[in-house]
């Protein structure tokens, strides 16, 4: 049986509880940041997804990690969900008299983080390694961050236009994904292993939560890792309890094209597509009250539906999520 929390809320009645998050994207940063706030004295893991990773001006940038980074720092521009609170641009801007590419925008504060993950690799170091120096320099704690892999992973997306496969910031940010895609696919997947630690908090997890993240590109990578669904799976075997949070509320996400991929992909662009992705893996998911009627689908793929504002509004809207979905998994007596 899972570890759960001695008393409600309180740090102490966390300790000795593990929780290993899988996040992508912006609302995974978020998920994980309210998780955080939720679980004070929790042992949290968040297994962060590397696909979108790409070599631009011949920096290698990491968006996920980064993101999740700059949230648990508390410096992300929390309008945007990415890139470091107050940027500017001064570089880019003299990139672009120079006819450098500027479509993606990348800011004088972000570039600090490109440079040094770039320097750091070419002397040798791995991405986890890197990922929990800048996370010390950024004064996080409460949370170990792991990129799903120190091996090199891309996701690529097929154009229904034309058959090119692009580099997916090529989709998402250079044709804003307004696009339609016919395929994905993970480039270096089937040779990528998981990072240190990786398998290692799934073996110890008493809870195990798919963020509210876009399905295909930032938890498909992450299950994809060879091992990592094998290690999920064993968790749950084990006793530990698997959650998801649906990126999708009403059929529509907040941010991001999960709703359109899953379409395009031959998916029910719902909540209840969203848990079919992963439904061999769910004890439970958290869908919001307007897609409440979607319960029974969810159920029937064996997943307890856990009916809850799955809204984040802000910081205390994420801790909010994370208490509601924490008090349904661990039987954590949340106040609300
Ligand atoms: N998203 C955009 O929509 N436009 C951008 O120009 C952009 C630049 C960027 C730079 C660094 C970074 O870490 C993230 C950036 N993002 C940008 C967000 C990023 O493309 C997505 O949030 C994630 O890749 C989605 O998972």
């Amino acid at each position: 049986m899972p570890r759960r929390p001695a008393e409600p809320g309180g740090r102490a009645g966390w300790a000795g509880v593990s929780i290993v998050a899988l996040a992508g994207g912006v609302g995974g940063s978020r998920f994980a940041r309210g998780l955080r706030a939720a679980a004070p004295g929790a042992h949290l893991t968040v297994v962060v997804n590397t696909g979108d990773d790409l070599t631009l001006h011949g920096l290698r940038i990491s968006p996920d990690v980064d993101t999740m980074l700059y949230a648990l720092a508390g410096i992300v521009d929390e309008a945007r969900g990415w890139g470091p609170r107050g940027d500017s641009y001064r570089c880019l801007a003299a990139l672009e008299r120079l006819g450098g590419e500027t479509w993606f925008q990348l800011g004088d504060l972000d570039l600090a983080t490109h440079l040094h993950r770039t320097g750091l690799l070419a002397s040798g170091r791995t991405s986890s390694g890197i990922t929990a120096e800048l996370a010390r320099c950024l004064g996080i704690t409460g949370t170990v961050i792991l990129p799903m892999s120190d091996d090199p992973v891309e996701t690529w997306v097929q154009l229904a236009e034309d058959g090119r496969w692009v580099h997916f910031q090529e989709y998402f940010v250079g044709r804003r994904a307004e696009v339609p895609i016919r395929k994905v696919r993970f480039q270096g997947l089937e040779a990528a292993r998981p990072a240190p630690g990786v398998l290692e908090a799934l073996a110890a997890a008493d809870l195990v939560v798919l963020c509210p993240s876009n399905p295909f590109v930032s938890l498909a990578p992450i299950l994809g890792v060879p091992g990592v669904r094998t290690a999920v799976r064993s968790a749950r075997n084990r006793g530990a309890v698997v959650a998801g949070v649906s990126p999708l509320i009403g059929g529509g996400t907040v941010k991001g094209p999960a709703a359109r991929m899953l379409a395009e992909l031959g998916h029910e662009p719902t909540a209840a597509g969203v848990a079919a992705q992963y439904a061999d893996l769910l004890d439970a998911f958290l869908i919001d009250p307007i897609d409440a009627a979607l319960g029974q689908a969810v159920q029937a793929q064996g997943a307890r539906p856990i009916v809850a504002d799955a809204l984040m509004r802000g910081r205390r809207g994420e801790a909010r999520l994370a208490r509601v979905l924490l008090r349904a998994t661990l039987g954590q007596p949340a106040r609300a």
